[in-house]
C-alpha cells in the first residue's frame, strides 16, 4: 500500500487537475483561473483572499468581499465542487455568546476557516482601533458566535492549527502596524480556551532571500503530515513599484510548531498570470486555504490574486516535500 503523508481525511471529490505534461512546476495553476471574477455579488467589486473547507459532502467558505463603500467584509459561500461558488449577498451576522446580536464589525478581511473538534472557527483581520485578529465559532454555519479578539492591535494573518497541541489551541499570527506594514515575522500564540492567548513564540523571520525579505505571513490552515506541519505562507519583497506577494512553504515540528524543521528557499508560485499581475493591487498571490486528500496526497491551494480574484493551484504532497528537501533555506 502506498504510504500516506497527509494525516487527515480522504477528500476524493476535491478540485483537481493533473500537472500539464510539459510543466516542471511544483505548484501549478488551474487552467480556468480565476474561479471568482470581478463584481461577483451586488455591491462588491472584488472577492479574494478567502477561506474554504469541505462541509457535508460539499464545500463551504468565508469570503472577503470588498464593498463599494471601500470596506471589506465577510460573506458565506457554498459550492458543490469547490470551484463554482454561490456567495451570499448579505454579510455574516455575528451573535454574542449570550445569544444577543453582536455589534456589526466595522471591517473584516483575509478570513481563515477551520474545523476543530466538531466546531468551526473563523479567524480574520478585525477592526479594533486598527487591525487585529477576530475569532468566531459556528456549529452549523447558520449561527456565528463572535468571541473575544485574540490580540491587541496590530496583528494580521491569524491562522489556527486544526487541532489542539499539548492541550492548547495554537494560532499563527503576525504582529504588524496600522498600514501597509513594511515588516512582519510569523509568531505563534497558545490558548486553553480560545479567549486568553499567551505562551507566544517566534516561528519564522523574513530571510535574506529577496522574494521574502520584507515580510512573511501564514496562509492556509497548516496540514498535518508525517514530516511535520506543512505551513504554506506568503513571502513579500519590495520593488520600485510596490510589494510582490509570492507563495512559499515550510515544515514545522508536530509537537512544537514554533520549531521550523525545513524552510524552502524558493517560492512555489509568484505572480505571473495576468489575473495575478493586474488588478486592484498588482503582483499579489495570497493563499488562505487548502483542500487536501489524505489518500492521494493531492493539495488544492485557494489563493487571492491581485486583491481582485480567487484562484486555485495544485500540488502533490510528496513531490512538494521532496522539492523542499532538495532546496532547504540556508543562513547567509
Ligand atoms: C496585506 C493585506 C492583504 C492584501 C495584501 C496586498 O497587507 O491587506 O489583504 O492582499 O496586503 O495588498
Amino acid at each position: 500500500m502506498k504510504k500516506k503523508t497527509i494525516l487527515g481525511k480522504p477528500l476524493p471529490n476535491m478540485p483537481w487537475q493533473d500537472k500539464p505534461k510539459d510543466s516542471s512546476e511544483i505548484m501549478w495553476r488551474y487552467d480556468k483561473n480565476p474561479v471568482i471574477g470581478r463584481r461577483p455579488i451586488k455591491d462588491a467589486g472584488r472577492i479574494f483572499n478567502s477561506a474554504i473547507i469541505p462541509y457535508q459532502g460539499e464545500f463551504i467558505g468565508v469570503f472577503r468581499a470588498d464593498h463599494n463603500n471601500g470596506y471589506p467584509n465577510l460573506h458565506l459561500g457554498r459550492s458543490k465542487d469547490g470551484i463554482h461558488w454561490q456567495i451570499n449577498e448579505e454579510i455574516i451576522k455575528f451573535h454574542n455568546e449570550d445569544g444577543t446580536p453582536a455589534k456589526p464589525i466595522f471591517y473584516g478581511y483575509d478570513p481563515r476557516l477551520v474545523e476543530i473538534d466538531g466546531s468551526y472557527y473563523i479567524t480574520w483581520c478585525n477592526y479594533f482601533n486598527g487591525p487585529t485578529i477576530g475569532i468566531a465559532r459556528s456549529q452549523d454555519f447558520k449561527t456565528f458566535v463572535q468571541l473575544e479578539n485574540a490580540f491587541l492591535p496590530y496583528n494580521r494573518n491569524g491562522v489556527l492549527f486544526p487541532r489542539k497541541i499539548n492541550g492548547n489551541y495554537v494560532m499563527l499570527n503576525r504582529p504588524s502596524d496600522n498600514g501597509h506594514t513594511p515588516f512582519g515575522d510569523i509568531y505563534l500564540s497558545q490558548s486553553p480556551d480560545m479567549t486568553f492567548w499567551g505562551k507566544h513564540r517566534l516561528v519564522m523571520k523574513t530571510s535574506h532571500n529577496w522574494w521574502k525579505n520584507v515580510k512573511v505571513g501564514a496562509g492556509p490552515i497548516p496540514i498535518e503530515t508525517t514530516e511535520g506541519w506543512l505551513m504554506i505562507y506568503h513571502g513579500v519583497c519590495m520593488t520600485c513599484s510596490g510589494f510582490i506577494y509570492s507563495i512559499g512553504a515550510a515544515l514545522l515540528d508536530i509537537d512544537d510548531p514554533s520549531q521550523v524543521l525545513l524552510d524552502c528557499e524558493k517560492y512555489l508560485l509568484t505572480p505571473e498570470e495576468l489575473y495575478e499581475t493586474t488588478g486592484f493591487v498588482p503582483n499579489v498571490t495570497f493563499p488562505c486555504a487548502t483542500l487536501h486528500d489524505a489518500d492521494s496526497g493531492r493539495i488544492a491551494i485557494f489563493y487571492g490574486a491581485a486583491d481582485t480574484y480567487c484562484a486555485i493551484a495544485f500540488a502533490q504532497v510528496d513531490e512538494l516535500i521532496d522539492y523542499m528537501k532538495a532546496h532547504p533555506n540556508k543562513p547567509l
